[in-house]
């Protein structure tokens, strides 16, 4: 059976492990606290789309201005929300440990912004704050994360604040329909005029390489104490492979989430049930 809620039993085996080197892979749980929401679930629904199926290139050629809104609504969303305490707690573990590597998979920006190092931080799925040319023979990439909108025909992703509170949110509220954009107005890469995407990692395409590679560094550089997976599903890959990468490095895994699948932990491992925001400054105090 893991070791399900107990803190004690956490701070002793950390305790013992003083200088242990400690990794940590983490979803959109972790957000959640900020007010963002995670992509499956009970908050995976955007307007009655599946936000996975927004995270396609296929997506993105069939409707371009579908997906921009998609993005510049959670460009606006995690603009407006603040770091919360489990993003704080990541940060101060990093600052007091320069043998812990936290790995995440979200793109809000929210790690950097508590402060987090970024020699010990690795973006597996990019950044909303990244934009990069859609043509592949094109490498243009700038970082934007004060503009929004982004343009003029984004304006409505940016309403989070009805004026009128009897009025819909447009995007949020499934009801209202969403305006065509068409490509003309979205934003375009100044180099070749083809359309800008976000720089994010969307489903079938492959991670950065050279980011791949210093994480296998790191991993090869000795044992791992544990790995701490916090508020995500695990499901998407190849980041949900680092949990086996880490317990084959004889890592405890401690599993922080809403929802723990006990079933798929080791006698070893630790469980923690709740909110990450709540959970992780306790385990980490
Ligand atoms: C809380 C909480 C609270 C709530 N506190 N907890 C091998 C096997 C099978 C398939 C594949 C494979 N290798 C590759 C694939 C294909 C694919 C894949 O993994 N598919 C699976 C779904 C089966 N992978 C890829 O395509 C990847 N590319 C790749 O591998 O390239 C090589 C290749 C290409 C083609 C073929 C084969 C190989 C790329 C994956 C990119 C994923 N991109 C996205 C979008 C990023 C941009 C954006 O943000 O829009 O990344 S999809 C989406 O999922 C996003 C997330 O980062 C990612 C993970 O989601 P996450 O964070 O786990 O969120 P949720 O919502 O699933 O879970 C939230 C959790 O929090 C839940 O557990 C809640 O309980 C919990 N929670 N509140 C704590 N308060
Ligand atoms: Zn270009």
């Amino acid at each position: 059976m893991p070791i399900i809620n107990d803190i004690p039993a956490f701070h002793a085996f950390l305790t013992t492990n003083p200088n242990s080197r400690i990794l940590a892979l983490c979803g959109a749980g972790l957000s959640a606290a900020s007010g963002l929401p995670t992509f499956r679930g009970a908050g995976g629904l955007w307007r009655n789309h599946d936000a996975t199926r927004l995270a396609t290139p296929e997506a993105f050629r069939a409707d371009p201005g579908l997906v921009w809104l998609f993005y510049a609504y959670r460009r606006h969303m995690a603009l407006e929300a603040k770091p919360n305490p489990a993003h704080h707690a990541l940060a101060a573990l990093a600052r007091q440990r320069r043998k812990f590597l936290c790995l995440t998979q979200n793109v809000d920006n929210l790690s950097q912004r508590a402060g987090h190092p970024p020699s010990q931080l690795r973006t597996l799925h990019g950044n909303l704050f990244t934009l990069k040319c859609f043509n592949r023979r094109c490498s243009h990439v700038e970082h934007n994360n004060t503009a929004d909108p982004l343009v003029p025909s984004l304006a409505p992703a940016s309403v989070t604040t009805p004026a009128d509170a009897t009025r819909p949110l447009p995007l949020v509220d499934a009801d209202v329909p969403l305006v065509h954009i068409p490509a003309s107005e979205l934003p375009r890469c100044p180099q070749c005029a083809s359309l800008l995407r976000p720089g994010v990692v969307w489903f079938g395409e492959q991670l950065d390489g050279a980011l791949l590679g210093e994480i296998y560094e790191w991993l090869d550089e000795g044992p791992i104490s544990v790995i701490f997976v916090v508020g995500t599903g695990a499901q998407v890959w190849p980041a949900a492979g680092y949990v086996q990468e880490a317990a084959a490095r004889g890592a405890r895994v401690c599993v922080v989430n809403t929802e723990v699948a006990e079933e798929t932990l080791g006698p070893e491992d630790f469980g923690f049930v709740g909110d990450a925001a709540v959970l992780l400054p306790r385990l980490l105090e």
